[in-house]
C-alpha cells in the first residue's frame, strides 16, 4: 500500500525542478456569506474528493473557476489563497468567469453538449456556436492565469477533465520548448466513435488534447475508444504497442488509471470520537428509528439515474410488501447545474417519483423515501454510510463512481452491501458489489432484496474484499501511478515505497 507520505517523497524526488500546477474548473474550496458571515465551503463532486488529497501531499498551486459569492474578499491581489484555511498545506488561485463565460463555457459547450456526448444516458448534445466561443476564450483565459503564475520556470501542468480540451495546445503554443510538461485526465467516460464523430468541433478538441504529453482515462475502454476516434478521425500514427498517438512528431500517451479516494482517512473519520453522537443525531433529523437503511449519495444528475433507482425502491415494495416500515430508502442528492433545462425536468421527475411512492406506501408515522437536498458535511456523511445496511449507485453511465468506494472505506465494521451499476466504472474493480443494471427494474429490485437477506457471513466476506482494493489502490497509488507514468519511468512500488 501507498500512502500520503510516499505520494510526498516521489513528487520531491522526480519533479523537484517543475512547479505542480493542477487545472481544474470546479475550486476544492469556496468562500460564502452565512449570516453575514464570510464561511470557507467544500463544494461537493468528483474530481475534488479525489484531488484535495493528492494535492495536500504534493504542496502545488491549484488553479480553478472562483463559484463563492465571498470568494474574492479573501483572495490577494494575485487572486490567490492558501488552502484548507485551517491548515494550510496548498495554493489556491480563483479564475473569475463573468455570467456570460459561465453561461457559455461552463453550462453550454461543457455540460451541454460534451457531458452528455461523452455519456451514453439518452440525452442529446447541444453544440451552440456561442458557447463554443466562450470555451475557447475561458481555456484562454485560464492559459493566460497558469503562464502568469509560471513565467519562465518549469512546470508540470496537471489538467483535469472536459472543460479544457483546448487548454493543453494553447499552453504548448505559449510556453518555451519543453518548459512544460502536460498530463490531462479525463474523469467521464469516453465515448465510441459512433457517438463523438456528432461534434461539429471534434478535430478542434482532439488537436486541443494531443498536445498533451500524456492523456489519462479510467478504464482500458476508454482508451481505446480514444485511439479509434483520433485514428479514424485526424491524420497520425497510433502505436500500439507503446499505447500512444504520434502527431506533428509529438508523442501523447493513453493510459489507464482508475481513479480512487483517500481510505485511511475516510476510515479513520468513519469512526471518530464524535461518531456515536453524529449516528444518533442523523437517526433523529431523518426519522430512521429501527428500519434498515438503504442510502444514495449523488449529484443530482441524469447520469446517476436516480429516477430507476426510485423504480426499483417502488417495485422492490410491491413484490415484498413485508418489508414496508422495516426499510427506508435515504438520498442525499446535492443540486446541480439547475440552469440546464434538462436538470430542471430531471429534479421535477425525482419530486414526483418521492411523491408517489410515499403516497402509494406510506403509513401513520413512516414513509419509505427520504430525500435530503442539503450538502451534507462530510462527518456526517461518512457516519450515514457505515449506518446504512446498503449502498445504491446506480448510474446509467459513469467514469467512475467515487461513492462506491466511499462507501466500502467508511465501512470499518467490515459490513453493509453495495449495490453497484455495471455501467459504472468502479464496477470493474469492486466485483464483489451486487452488480445490477438500473435499465431492468426487476433484476434492479430483486438485487436489492438479496442486498437486504444477504447472510451476514456473505455479506462479510464481500466487503472484506472489496475493502482490500480500494485500501490497496487508494488515491496516493493512482497519483504516484500516473505521474510515474507520465516521466516513463518504470512503477516499482518497492522504490517509491522508501522513506
Ligand atoms: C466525476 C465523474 C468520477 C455528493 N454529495 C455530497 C458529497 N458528495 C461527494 C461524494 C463524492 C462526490 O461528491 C461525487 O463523486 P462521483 O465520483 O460519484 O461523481 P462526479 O461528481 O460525477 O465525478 C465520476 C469522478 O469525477 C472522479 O474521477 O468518479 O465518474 O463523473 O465524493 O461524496 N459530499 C459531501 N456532502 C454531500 O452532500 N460532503
Amino acid at each position: 500500500m501507498l500512502v500520503k507520505e510516499d505520494l510526498q517523497e516521489f513528487v520531491q524526488e522526480k519533479l523537484d525542478d517543475y512547479r505542480f500546477v493542477v487545472v481544474s474548473n470546479r475550486q476544492p474550496y469556496e468562500h460564502v456569506y452565512n449570516k453575514g458571515k464570510i464561511e470557507c465551503r467544500r463544494p461537493s463532486g468528483g474530481v475534488i474528493t479525489a484531488l484535495d488529497p493528492v494535492m495536500k501531499a504534493c504542496h502545488g498551486l491549484w488553479i480553478a473557476a472562483s463559484s463563492g459569492e465571498a470568494d474574492h474578499r479573501v483572495t490577494d491581489r494575485f487572486n490567490k489563497i492558501e488552502v484548507p484555511v485551517d491548515n494550510p498545506a496548498y495554493t489556491l488561485k480563483r479564475v473569475w468567469l463573468n455570467k456570460q463565460e459561465e453561461e457559455g463555457y461552463y453550462y453550454g459547450y461543457s455540460n451541454d453538449a460534451l457531458w452528455p456526448l461523452c455519456h451514453t444516458a439518452f440525452q442529446r448534445p447541444f453544440f451552440k456556436q456561442e458557447d463554443w466561443q466562450h470555451y475557447i476564450n475561458v481555456n484562454q483565459k485560464f492559459a493566460n492565469a497558469v503562464m502568469e503564475e509560471i513565467g519562465t520556470a518549469k512546470a508540470f501542468i496537471w489538467i483535469q477533465d472536459y472543460h479544457f480540451c483546448l487548454l493543453p495546445k494553447l499552453l504548448k503554443d505559449m510556453a518555451a520548448s519543453n518548459q512544460l510538461i502536460i498530463a490531462h485526465f479525463w474523469h467521464i467516460p469516453w465515448p465510441s466513435y459512433e457517438a463523438f464523430r456528432i461534434c461539429p468541433q471534434k478535430n478542434e478538441i482532439l488537436e486541443g488534447m494531443l498536445a498533451n504529453d500524456m492523456i489519462g482515462f479510467h478504464t482500458h475502454y476508454h482508451c481505446n475508444n480514444f485511439l479509434e476516434v483520433v485514428d479514424r478521425q485526424l491524420e497520425s500514427k497510433i502505436d500500439r504497442e507503446r499505447f500512444s498517438v504520434i502527431r506533428r512528431d509529438h508523442e501523447t500517451l493513453i493510459r489507464p488509471y482508475p481513479i480512487s479516494v483517500d481510505f485511511e482517512e475516510i476510515n479513520r473519520k468513519a469512526q471518530a470520537d464524535n461518531s456515536q453522537k453524529i449516528e444518533s443525531d442523523l437517526a433523529e433529523e431523518f426519522h430512521l428509528g429501527n428500519c434498515q437503511i438503504l442510502l444514495g449519495v449523488d449529484r443530482i444528475d441524469y447520469t446517476k439515474g436516480i429516477p430507476e433507482r426510485l423504480l426499483a425502491i417502488d417495485r422492490l415494495l410491491e413484490k415484498h410488501p413485508e418489508l414496508i416500515e422495516k426499510i427506508v430508502f435515504l438520498q442525499v442528492g446535492v443540486l446541480s447545474r439547475i440552469h440546464i433545462a434538462k436538470y430542471k425536468t430531471l429534479n421535477d421527475e425525482i419530486n414526483f417519483l418521492v411523491e408517489k411512492i410515499n403516497w402509494k406506501y406510506s403509513t401513520d408515522d413512516w414513509s419509505p423515501v427520504i430525500f435530503t437536498r442539503s450538502n451534507m458535511p462530510s462527518s456526517k456523511l461518512l457516519v450515514l454510510y457505515r449506518m446504512a445496511q446498503v449502498c445504491i449507485v446506480s448510474a446509467l453511465h459513469d467514469g467512475m463512481n467515487l461513492v462506491a468506494k466511499e462507501y466500502v472505506a467508511a465501512h470499518y465494521d467490515e459490513d453493509g452491501v453495495l449495490v453497484l451499476s455495471q455501467f459504472a466504472g468502479s464496477a470493474r474493480e469492486l466485483t464483489e458489489a451486487m452488480l445490477i443494471n438500473p435499465y431492468d427494474s426487476e433484476q434492479f429490485s430483486d438485487g436489492l432484496y438479496q442486498a437486504l437477506t444477504m447472510p451476514e457471513e456473505e455479506r462479510r466476506k464481500r466487503m472484506v474484499k472489496m475493502r482490500q482494493t480500494v485500501h490497496e489502490n487508494n488515491i496516493f497509488r493512482w497519483a504516484a501511478k500516473f505521474l510515474s507514468g507520465l516521466l516513463k519511468i518504470e512503477f516499482k512500488e518497492q522504490e517509491v515505497m522508501v522513506v
